[in-house]
């Protein structure tokens, strides 16, 4: 990774995954000019989806975002597709393309806005995860990827046993990594 460059996972959440979309996200990000540096279908087990969205938990649509996110709402839709993308302002780009999180106040040009939807029981449907930050960016990739699965050293890694894992894992709940007592 280039200096000024950040890293961060982009998701085809399941709302997207069953309208199709999954192509169109790509082709949308691609034109971003970021670097695909991973891209797997992903099965959204809870454990996951509380991993990844762990800072969210003490909001009150926090368990309906779990189970919209394990596909409960589409079709048991529980396979995603995941991308890491690198560049500069990677970020900036990628949120701009995806549109605000409430699809109803996104930008009708953006993914979000003009493809997503508030369901009659307040779910943000909004077809794409972009991470938040270039800190969320890192914590998130090495959450949903193996060291092997990207093609490019993006982070430290090291070997254990017969398999790479992240030298400092993601944050809480990580695959790899310890996790926090208020988790166990
Ligand atoms: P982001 O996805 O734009 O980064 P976050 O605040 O990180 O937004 O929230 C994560 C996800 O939680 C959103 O994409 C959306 O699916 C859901 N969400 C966020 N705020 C609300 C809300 O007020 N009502 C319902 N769902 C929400
Ligand atoms: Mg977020």
């Amino acid at each position: 990774m280039k200096n000024m460059e950040e890293s961060i996972l982009v998701i085809v959440k399941p709302d997207g995954m069953v309208k199709g979309l999954a192509g169109y996200v790509l082709t949308r990000f691609e034109a971003t000019g970021l670097r695909m540096v991973a891209a797997r279908m992903a099965k959204v087990t809870r454990e996951l989806a509380e991993a990844h969205y762990h800072h969210l938990r003490e909001k009150p649509f926090y368990e309906e975002l779990i189970r919209f996110i394990m596909g409960e709402f589409d079709n048991n839709q529980d396979n995603v597709l995941a991308f890491a993308f690198v560049g500069e302002s990677a970020v900036k780009k990628a949120r701009a393309i995806a549109g605000a999180t409430n699809p109803e106040e996104a930008d009708y040009r953006t993914i979000r806005g003009s493809l997503g939807r508030v369901t009659t029981k307040g779910i943000f449907e909004n077809v794409v995860h972009v991470s938040s930050d270039p800190i969320e960016g890192e914590r998130e990739i090495k959450l949903w990827f193996w060291p092997e699965e990207l093609t490019v050293e993006l982070f430290p890694s090291k070997l254990a046993g017969n398999r790479k894992v992240w030298v400092e894992p993601g944050g809480p709940k990580t695959r790899t990594g310890p996790w926090p007592e208020e988790y166990k």
